[in-house]
């Protein structure tokens, strides 16, 4: 049913994006050399509004509009123009969302806030050359490969924004409280090791904004041939890959690669993982469909171990209660083999959840673009989620040895 109505909204977001407003020509910037020998030339050229950067003897450097450079070149000022190449970003309504150069800007000022709680590294380079961040949080950063650690994901897919804004921002806000002196986040933060890689796929983020219109791009942007790019990095993990749920057509949204972990970004994320023994809990953050998802997503099967099974119920339930998302077995969305937590769970028995943000379906919103006002209540309902995993890392069966009791191995 979910599915069916995941397909009918990624259907009407189709057609709801040919609808999406152009920039107009005056979004567009133009760098000027520009006639000018004399204080009273200059003044005629700043009042036609353009920026004037640089004066020089003979001539001035200015940037503007096409407006602009259409009055200028009337009064026979203008010896060169060329269009500046434009800045990657969003649409501006959305401006609040973030491209790479803000992200990479958001987490280097966090790192700078809090220099004795957050590091900052790179894990590896995507398809184009980016670096892929990583935020290490802990109050005991020297050694926190002793103490209990969850890793936080988002934007494995391109258009999935709020999965990159929403845990950036829900940590932003919880260093805020251990500077105000929170004592339950506090005692947190002092005792764990978080990992936070709130953009796995750079280039596919930088891709689905370049052009100032969202492309609806999901995939990373690495080349098939033939003009043709993209793997689905939730189909890329080498757990029961291309077993189901996931295309062998390079055109296809969810082509699998020509193998598993074919892809720097997923290859970067599982050597990370590998070297964080770590990390018990894993949260990767998709939009949309307002769900929460674990193992399996790749088979109908349940897990087999009862204790782990019990344990991916009981906090997927959990969570529920604090941001109203439906707790299910990945698979009873659909299948779809090679994702991130079947991975994780299957190769490193780390407790992993995926969220589907919200909205719940694209007939009321916009499905992939809900617009800035979403960010906040997503990030409001989603932080105790955040901060129970975070609670339960040391060990996450307390959550079920508080109220039965399961053998070890079925
Ligand atoms: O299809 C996906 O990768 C995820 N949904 S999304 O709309 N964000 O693309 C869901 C992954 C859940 N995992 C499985 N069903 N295996
Ligand atoms: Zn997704």
């Amino acid at each position: 049913m979910k599915k069916l109505n995941l397909f009918l909204a990624l259907s009407l977001m189709g057609l709801c994006l040919v609808t999406l407003p152009a920039h107009s020509a005056d979004d567009v910037r133009y760098w000027m050399k520009i006639k000018a020998t004399d204080k009273f030339t200059r003044s005629i050229v700043a009042d036609s509004g353009v920026s004037i950067e640089a004066v020089r003897e003979d001539f001035v450097g200015a940037t503007g509009t096409l407006t602009e450079l259409q009055s200028l070149q009337k009064k026979n000022l203008v010896e060169v123009s060329f269009q500046i190449a434009a800045d990657k970003d969003f649409p501006k309504k959305d401006l609040e969302y973030k491209n790479y150069a803000r992200l990479t800007k958001a987490m280097q000022d966090l790192q700078s806030a809090y220099p004795h709680l957050v590091k900052m590294s790179s894990i590896g380079k995507s398809v184009e050359g980016r670096d892929i961040w990583v935020l290490r949080i802990s109050g005991q950063l020297a050694k926190a490969d002793q103490l209990p650690a969850v890793i936080y994901m988002g934007g494995h897919h391109a258009r999935e924004h709020l999965s990159v804004e929403t845990p950036l921002r829900i940590w932003t806000n919880i260093l805020d409280r251990y500077a105000k002196g929170d004592a339950r986040v506090r005692g947190l933060i002092d005792s764990r090791d978080i990992h936070l890689i709130p953009a796995v796929n750079p280039d596919g983020l930088e891709y689905d904004v370049a052009s100032g219109e969202y492309q609806m791009w999901r995939k990373n942007r690495s080349s098939s041939g033939n003009g043709i790019f993209g793997v689905d990095l939730n189909r890329n993990y080498d757990w029961g890959w291309g077993t189901g749920g996931s295309s062998s057509n390079p055109d296809s949204d969810t082509y699998m690669g020509p193998k598993a972990f074919s892809e720097p970004e997923t290859r970067a994320i599982r050597d990370y993982v590998n070297a964080h023994v770590n990390i018990t809990t894993l949260l990767s953050f998709h939009t949309f469909s307002e769900l929460i998802l674990y193992p399996w997503g790749g088979s109908y099967d349940h897990i087999a171990i009862a204790r782990d099974k019990a344990v991916h119920e009981t906090m997927a339930k959990k969570m529920a209660e604090w941001n109203h998302y439906t707790a299910e077995q990945s698979s009873d969305l659909y299948i779809a083999s090679g994702d991130t937590t079947d991975w994780s769970y299957g190769v490193h028995r780390i407790i992993s959840f995926t969220f589907e943000l919200d909205p719940a379906d694209a007939w009321g919103g916009a499905g992939f673009y809900p617009g800035a006002g979403v960010i906040s209540p997503v990030v409001e309902k989603n932080t105790e989620p955040v901060l129970y995993l975070l609670e339960y890392c040391d060990n996450p069966y307390r959550v079920i040895d508080q109220f039965q009791t399961l053998p070890v191995n079925p």
